[in-house]
């Protein structure tokens, strides 16, 4: 029978766990038990012993930052578990190890990232983190490839998609909070004073709304590949020169596109924030830097993923033989489709960056603003742009556009 976990009964419950006393130590007694789950749905503990440690993540029965009120199922933790095997299959050495999983309790063991922490927190701070770009174009890239029929059999790609689906009310959440409640006055929505005569236009925006709701209808139907389906920079953990992708229990098949577009959203809202959080002096160079961060996350995605599709088509699409002999090959296919993802991308970027600001979760970035004038006008901007996004996702054009974009909108 299911229950959750406390700092008090975890020793008890885990230490016959081979995979715990392993690696933390067989003597209860001599572990250190912290919940550090400052995310919005599970507990989260941080297990320290003799021998090492490792981290215990159990879902509740409900949306931890509502309440009792909003039910959640537990078999989200399932999907969770199978998405960091496949993920770890498809970029090894991206997300933490898995040691133990217990489909009952609803709960993880895996590896103890240290001295890592949440890349949101390093951003508010102000710290770099050397090969972020990189390893985030390439975790991109490797997954979206991997988990599509550009790489896998038709019928492990079917089997799987019917597995992930079983995944219902995780991805409810997203189509509700991300893509529909930010257009319209819904109960849980909440923004900065100062930001109606914005959201009023916003939300009056007919043209914007039905994009926005085309997105959906690709997000909701679309299954191309495997997204982590919640890459914002909470759910990457650094050090200065390392990272890991974390917590991947809003798992589906999805559009290609939808991954890079969230994680290019939570760096512009970084980028946007910044004058709230660093000194004059070192705003230009830390904004720049976010920004070079987002060039090479996409520099690095294209290049992995066109790197992928020359070295490792394995699936039905594209068969090279379908192009030889025709005086050309399938790189231009390649393209066209890098093209596509990147519109899409636009898109999905744009829709994160309204929803963090006017529907239920905000992020931190903006929330730890104290100058409530202040943050308005650095939300309004983030609107703005992301609205840009929206509207023009099909016409934006380059990488180079879409950070110029971004450099006008923070001098508005
Ligand atoms: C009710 S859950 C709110 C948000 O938290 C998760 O991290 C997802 O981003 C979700 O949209
Ligand atoms: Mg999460």
């Amino acid at each position: 029978q299911y229950r959750p976990l406390t700092p008090e009964t975890l020793g008890a419950r885990l230490a016959s766990i081979d995979a715990v006393a392993k690696r933390v130590g067989s003597d209860p007694a001599l572990w250190t038990v912290r919940e550090v789950g400052d995310g919005n749905l599970n507990l989260v503990f941080i297990v320290e012993g003799p021998e090492g440690a490792v981290v215990v993540k159990q879902a509740l029965p409900y949306v931890r930052l509502v309440g009792d009120s909003w039910p959640l199922p537990l078999y989200r933790a399932f999907f969770e578990n199978h998405a960091l095997v496949r993920q770890a299959e498809r970029d090894p050495g991206s997300v933490p190890a898995v040691y133990h999983f217990d489909d009952t309790q609803a709960l993880i063991v895996m590896e103890f990232l240290a001295p890592h922490k949440i890349l949101r927190r390093k951003l508010i701070d102000g710290d770099k983190v050397a090969g972020l770009g990189n390893f985030l174009g390439k975790f991109c890239a490797r997954t979206a490839f991997r988990g599509s029929e550009l790489s896998m059999k038709s019928a492990d790609k079917k089997k799987d998609v019917g597995l992930f689906s079983g995944n219902i009310e995780i991805p409810a959440i997203t189509e509700a909070l991300v893509f529909t409640d930010p257009y319209y006055d819904a109960e849980m929505n909440h923004h900065t004073d100062g930001l109606d005569a914005v959201v009023a236009n916003l939300r009056s925006d007919a043209r914007l709304k039905a994009k926005v709701q085309r997105h959906l209808m690709k997000f909701a139907s679309n299954t191309e590949t495997m997204v982590h389906g919640d890459l914002h920079s909470g759910s990457i953990m650094s050090t200065d020169t390392e990272s890991r992708v974390i917590d991947p229990e809003f798992v589906q098949y999805g559009p290609m596109g939808f991954d890079i577009g969230m994680l290019l959203a939570n760096f512009f809202m970084a980028y946007f924030s910044q004058p709230a959080h660093r000194a004059k002096d070192e705003l230009d160079d830390y904004q720049e830097w976010l920004l070079s961060v987002v060039r090479e996350v996409v520099e690095i995605f294209e290049e992995e993923f066109t790197r992928l599709w020359q070295t490792e088509r394995t699936g039905m699409l594209y068969p090279e033989a379908l192009f030889e002999g025709q005086g050309h090959n399938s790189a231009d296919a390649c393209a066209g489709l890098l093209a596509e993802t990147w519109k899409e991308a636009l898109g999905f970027c744009g829709i994160e960056m309204h929803r963090r600001t006017l529907s239920l979760a905000h992020n931190a970035d903006f929330e730890e603003i104290e100058d409530k004038g202040l943050k308005a006008a650095l939300e309004a901007r983030n609107l703005h742009m992301g609205a840009e996004l929206i509207l023009n996702a099909e016409t934006c054009g380059s990488l180079d556009e879409l950070l110029l974009l971004a450099r006008q909108v923070n001098k508005k």
